[in-house]
Parts: C-alpha cells; structure tokens; sequence
C-alpha cells in the first residue's frame, strides 16, 4: 500500500497530467511511480525506495545526479541575465562560449552550432538547414531525406519522420513527404543466416540502393544514429560504418550523425562520429550536453555547410530559447566537469571495458542470446532460444524482466525484449557491480516467472 503522500501525487496524475509515449487508461489504472530526488548514480521514489539509474535519466544524466555546480551556475546566470534571445543581432556571453566549447570538441572540420531547446527541434533544424543549403547552391530538387527504419530522431513533425519508429507513424499520418527509410543494421533481430560481416555490408549496401532509386539529384542527406539508441542499443556489424563511408564518397550528398544519446562521452569518445571515425556535415546534439539539467539541443554545422550559409541571406529558423543564457551556462559548467575530472578518459580504460566485461557475463544465463555494448551503452537480448536466435511470442519478456527490475531496485529498459542500459558516465566499478548482480537477479526471477507460466 503506498503512502499517503503517494497517492496524492499519483492522483494528481490521475487528474491533470498527460505524460509523454504513455497508455493514458494503463497510466490512470496503474498510477505512475515519483521520483522525488537523486545523488550520484542513484534517484529515490516516494516510497523511500533507493533506485540505480541504469538508464541516466533517460541517456542524460553523464555527470550523475545531484552536482551543486550546475545548480549554482545556473542560479548565478539567472541572476546576472534570465534570458535574452539570440535573435536580430544579439548575442550574450554564455552561448558565445558554449559554441566555442562545443565547437574545441568536435571533429576538426565542424566549428559552428546553431542552439535549439531539444534533440528534436534540433532535427528540425537539420531538416530545414540542410534543404536550405542545397536550394543556395541552386539544387532545389535536392530535399530528399534518407533516415533508417527504427531510428529515432525525435517526436516533432520532422523527428517523427526522419525516425523509422512504425508506432510513431501510425498517429498523424507521417512520415511528411520527402523522407525515405532503408534498413537498419540491426544483425541479431534480422540478420538471418547472414554473419554479422555480410549483414553490415548489405545493410549499408541498402543506401546506395536507395540513392539510386531516389536518383542523387533528388537526395538531400542520410541521417543515422551512431549507436541506435531507442530502437534497442544496435551496434552495427564492424564491416558497417566502414562501407557506409564508402557509398557516401561517391554521393554528393549530405551526411548527418544523430549524437543526441552518443555525444559527449557515451561511447567513452567525445562523439560517436569520433569512435567510428565519420566525417558528418551535422551532427544534432542533446542530453549529455547539459547532463539533462536543463532542456538544450542544438545541431554542429561543418566549414563546409557554414560557407555556403554565410552567403545565402537570412536562415528563416529559430526558436524562442536558442542558446537561453541559463542553459548554454548549464552545458559550460557540464562540459567543464566532464573535461576536467576526465570522466571520458575513465569511461574509455577503465570503467567502460569493466561494464562491458561484467555484463559479457550474463551471455550464459538461459535466458540471453546476446550481449553488447560499446562504452556506457549496452543491449541483452531475451530469447526462447539460444542458439537460433528465437524470440518468445507475445509473452511481453522484455517487460516482465523491466517489471524485476523496478521492484528489485534498478532502471533497465525494455525495448520489445532488448533489455538495454545506459548509466550515468560516473558509474564506479562497485556500482556496476551492484548493477550487473541486481540484472542477474531479475532474468533468473523472469525466468521463474515464465516457467511457473507454463507449468
Ligand atoms: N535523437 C535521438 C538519437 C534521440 O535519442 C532525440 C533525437 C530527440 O530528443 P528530444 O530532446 O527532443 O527528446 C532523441 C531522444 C527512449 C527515448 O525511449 C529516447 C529519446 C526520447 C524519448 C524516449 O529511449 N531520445
């Protein structure tokens, strides 16, 4: 029985809110948990129960919970100035710097930032910049989009059809004309008898197929996740990126990396354009930028897209909080502590090869047909069968393994029955301990749960 305190708030639910890529009746029916604060790797709910955050938030929260210098910079930027707009030749100190920091991080060739409030009003920047920039260089028929299905780009009107999420595109008709899908590389789920090798290479294959179908006149840009991060934590077959840079070199086509979940420092690189070594001409960022302590998105703008741009009179986009002081001061400090207490170099030698040994682990439990993970991202797969791969039908696996893990003091999400986690950059090796033992817990109480089922 939960606390009176509880419940008031979950009534409250009940009567006002509508929460985002929620069953509102299941939302109503079952009340929704509150999380009321957090600390390190750790949040707390209303009920006193003491949670590790295998998820960040939701891929956010780099820095772990509860840093009083973000606090503090913030407070102290909302005293100097609240807001101000970056429109109509204004500027303020806060985004001029966090543009040059971002601008210090990324790839050599990329120097610019246009700021948003999201990852997807950042991919609606994409949208609008990259057609933009081919009607500047006189190529008007260049709109095309080419995204993959199962990528996520966001729930606005364009991030919803640049993403390839089926369930998105059933409600509000999309996608909008001018966005095509190829297919995702994704070799556990659809690989068939191919080896992983051969799968990446006619996964990527699908891209110059799709060129040719649209005709390279007609294409404006591909854009892809690194890492699919919502669609399941898909690591691409290694013969992927590398054939994928093959077939963009022969296009004249635009290439945007999505960096949203794989930006600073998930992948232990700063950008997960760096780990696979792409060249992208945008990449949209989000999330790790300011640890999620304040909404900020925005979009990375290489030399090459800036030129042509600068001459190309005014850029008709923006939105209210582009760059808002309060936020671009958030992301510095951010930025700051990720640099300086050097939590991308501990991810990469130390604490993201022990995540991904610990949970290598769990591949010989009945239950799981594959582990992956790359840094501070990883996948377990649930399956009925080992050795060909087979899924349980219709048994909801994946969410009675979520439903464990709530109750036995761990956020692990469930996409289908892809278990997936994503902690915060700061996990130490005691907590992944703890993460991966409460993990192993919950696919033995699952599968217990399934036999007892079938019994
Ligand atoms: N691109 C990527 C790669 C994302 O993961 C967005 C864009 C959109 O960002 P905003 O800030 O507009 O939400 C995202 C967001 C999930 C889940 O189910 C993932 C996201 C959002 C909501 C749910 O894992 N990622």
């Amino acid at each position: 029985m939960s606390n009176s305190q509880t419940l008031k708030w979950q009534s409250l639910s009940n009567d006002h809110h509508l929460a985002p890529f929620s069953d509102f009746k299941q939302l109503k029916a079952q009340g929704p948990r509150i999380i009321t604060h957090g600390k390190g790797v750790y949040i707390w709910d209303s009920e006193g129960n003491k949670i590790l955050d295998g998820m960040a938030g939701l891929w956010c929260v780099a820095i772990g919970y509860g840093r009083d210098e973000l606090a503090d910079a913030a407070s102290k930027q909302m005293k100097e100035l609240a807001f101000y707009n970056t429109f109509f030749m204004t500027a303020h100190p806060p985004v001029l710097e966090l543009a040059k920091a971002i601008a210090d991080l990324a790839p050599a060739h990329m120097n610019h930032v246009f700021f948003t409030g999201s990852g997807s009003e950042g991919n609606d920047t994409v949208l609008r910049m990259v057609r933009h920039y081919w009607a500047l260089k006189g190529k008007k028929d260049k709109k095309v989009i080419i995204g993959r299905v199962n990528g996520y780009h966001g729930s606005t009107v364009a991030g919803a059809s640049l993403g390839g999420m089926s369930g998105m595109h059933e409600q509000g008709d999309l996608p909008i004309p001018g966005i095509v899908h190829i297919a995702q590389p994704y070799w556990f789920g659809e690989g068939g008898d191919m080896t992983p090798e051969a799968f990446g290479i006619w996964a990527a294959e699908q891209l110059e197929l799709k060129i040719l179908e649209v005709g390279e006149d007609n294409v404006a840009a591909f854009i892809a996740e690194p890492i699919q991060g919502a669609g399941g934590v898909i690591i691409p077959p290694a013969s992927y990126w590398p054939k994928i840079k093959e077939v963009l070199a022969r296009y004249d086509i635009l290439f945007v990396a999505d960096e949203v979940i794989c930006g600073f420092g998930r992948t232990g690189e700063w950008f997960g354009s760096d780990y696979y070594d792409l060249k992208p001409d945008l990449m949209t960022i989000a999330k790790g930028l300011t640890s999620g302590y304040i909404p900020m998105g925005g979009v990375i703008v290489s030399d090459k897209v800036v030129e042509v741009l600068n001459e190309g009179g005014d850029f008709n986009h923006g939105f209210t909080y582009s760059g808002h002081p309060v936020a671009a001061a958030v992301a510095l400090e951010n930025l700051r502590i990720l640099r300086e207490e050097e939590i991308l170099e501990k991810v990469r030698a130390q604490t993201g090869p022990y995540l991904q040994q610990r949970l290598s682990e769990l591949s010989d439990h009945p239950l799981v047909g594959e582990v992956r993970g790359v840094g501070m991202l990883g996948a377990i797969e649930l399956v009925k069968d080992k050795q060909t791969r087979e899924r349980f039908k219709d048994k909801g696996v994946g969410m009675i393994c979520r439903g464990h893990c709530f109750n036995n003091g761990l956020i692990m999400r469930a996409v289908g029955d892809t278990m997936i986690i994503s902690p915060p950059l700061v996990i130490s090796k005691e907590e992944i301990d703890e993460l991966v033992s409460k993990a192993r817990l919950c696919l033995d109480l699952t599968l217990a749960e399934l036999e007892a089922n079938v019994a």
